[in-house]
């Protein structure tokens, strides 16, 4: 019973009335706008009564601050996103926008005014802010510099910033210099969509080739991406250098460090760190990678054993090695996934792999256990379609690789029909 999700409820715990005042659909007619507001939308648009919750419970679960299943959908920001709110909003049980503030470099402290602005912007539509993707770590505390203190304090602060906005999951990840790796961005899938690929044979030892292209978008289009910030790009040779001698041991020893220095902060904050799986799950350019296997999230799980210490874990990011299988990692860590990425990936025989559409057939995640895997466990967190493909039109200039309307759309159906089925036999 528990696991049932009442999007009403949902709306309520959120806060979602911009006047402030505890409003409930009840109150309104059919057809009499619930957001204060704007366009007309239809109270019945959400369930009258929620289907198998006792209203007790839902009170219940209020209280306990349990959140259920909720849907987020990462969005770059007003100025630095085409996609607007307003089409997000129009995506059928999308309640957390996913969010960062992206001009930020790794170190900087996030401002309470500044993130009171992401707020402002989302109020009207009645999404949260409770997930942050992502809080970037500095090179310094993955390093172990001295200088690493001063950086965790930031980070630290930047927490406490968050917390007064209901912030409960932050998003990072722990993979030295680079993000995701992708050695084409706009890939022709064959019905004429595009999506990310990894192409093994042209990943070669030198950095640069790989860094020029991602950076070759970011002057034509002028967006920046996370994890290939242009001012670290332009360090590039400084940082590789900087890296030398960081092994993978030394690496956990600076996570642990980093780690057990926060968990006293997200405890106080009520926000749960959630790490990234790295993308794509090996070593690349020579730097060692830590999360390539479920062998390695047991063991993170276990070197910083604290409730707050969590994983966002990414399906297609391990799936890109098809030995790691998602769901039984699902199964195994329950409590522990804050936040599920729901991305597919369609692998080669000769290493390579391209992103896919979220339906299970599409690719060879395993899409459908992973869900059911989420749903037979009972698992309360906050999901989101990862990576999409390109459609209708979208491409270079239009979209941020990966972050499509359209696909991402598609993928927020998916799921929430595999799991309406999976709730109606349950
Ligand atoms: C994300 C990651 O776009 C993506 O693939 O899944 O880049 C993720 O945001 C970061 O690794 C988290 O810090
Ligand atoms: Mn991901």
């Amino acid at each position: 019973l528990l696991r049932c999700v009442g999007y009403k409820i949902i709306m309520e715990t959120a806060g979602v009335f911009p006047s402030g005042e505890l409003e409930t659909a009840e109150g309104k007619e059919p057809g009499q706008s619930i957001y204060g507001g704007g366009e007309k939308e239809s109270v019945n648009t959400l369930r009258e009564k929620p289907r198998r919750c006792p209203s007790a419970e839902l009170e219940l679960r209020k209280e306990a601050f349990c959140m259920g299943m909720q849907m987020g959908f990462r969005w770059y920001g007003e100025g630095n996103d085409d996609i607007k709110l307003s089409d997000i909003k129009q995506i059928p049980g999308v309640t957390s926008i996913v969010w960062a503030l992206h001009s930020k470099l790794p170190g900087e402290i996030w401002e309470v005014d500044e993130i009171a602005e992401v707020q402002k912007q989302l109020e009207p539509y009645g999404f949260n802010m409770d997930v942050v993707e992502s809080v970037n770590v500095h090179d310094d505390i993955k390093i172990g510099l001295p200088t690493r203190d001063q950086y965790i304090e930031n980070y630290k602060q930047t927490l406490r910033n968050l917390a007064p906005f209901g912030v409960k999951v932050v998003t990072y990840n722990f993979m030295p210099i680079f993000d995701w790796t992708r050695t084409d961005l706009f890939h022709p899938v064959g019905d004429g969509s595009t999506a990310l690929y990894y192409e093994a044979a042209k990943i070669k030892q030198d950095p640069r080739e790989m860094a020029d292209y991602v950076m070759s978008f970011t002057e034509k289009y002028h967006m920046t991406f996370p994890g290939w910030e242009p001012e670290r790009m332009a360090k590039l040779d400084e940082l590789f250098e900087k890296y030398k001698g960081v092994t993978k041991e030394k690496l956990w020893a600076n996570f642990k460090y980093f780690l057990e220095a926060i968990m006293p902060t997200c405890h106080e904050c009520d926000i749960k760190m959630a790490v990234h799986m790295d993308d794509p799950p090996w070593d690349i350019f020579g730097l060692p990678r830590l999360f390539t296997d479920a062998a390695a999230v047991d063991y993170f799980l276990k070197l910083v054993d604290d409730p707050y210490n969590c994983l966002t874990l990414c399906s297609g990011s391990l799936n890109a090695n098809p030995d790691n299988n998602v769901a039984d990692i699902v199964r195994k860590h329950t409590g522990r996934i804050a936040f599920a990425h729901i991305r597919n990936v369609k692998h080669f025989p000769n290493g390579d792999f391209s992103e896919a559409a979220h339906r299970d057939c599409c690719g060879d995640t395993g899409i459908l256990d992973i869900l059911k895997a989420y749903h037979d466990a009972g698992w309360e967190g906050y999901i989101r379609p990862d990576h999409g493909r390109h459609l209708w039109g979208e491409g270079p200039g239009t979209v941020r690789p990966g972050y499509g309307l359209y696909d991402r759309a598609l993928g927020v159906m998916y799921m929430l029909g595999v799991w309406d089925t999976l709730e109606s036999e349950a």
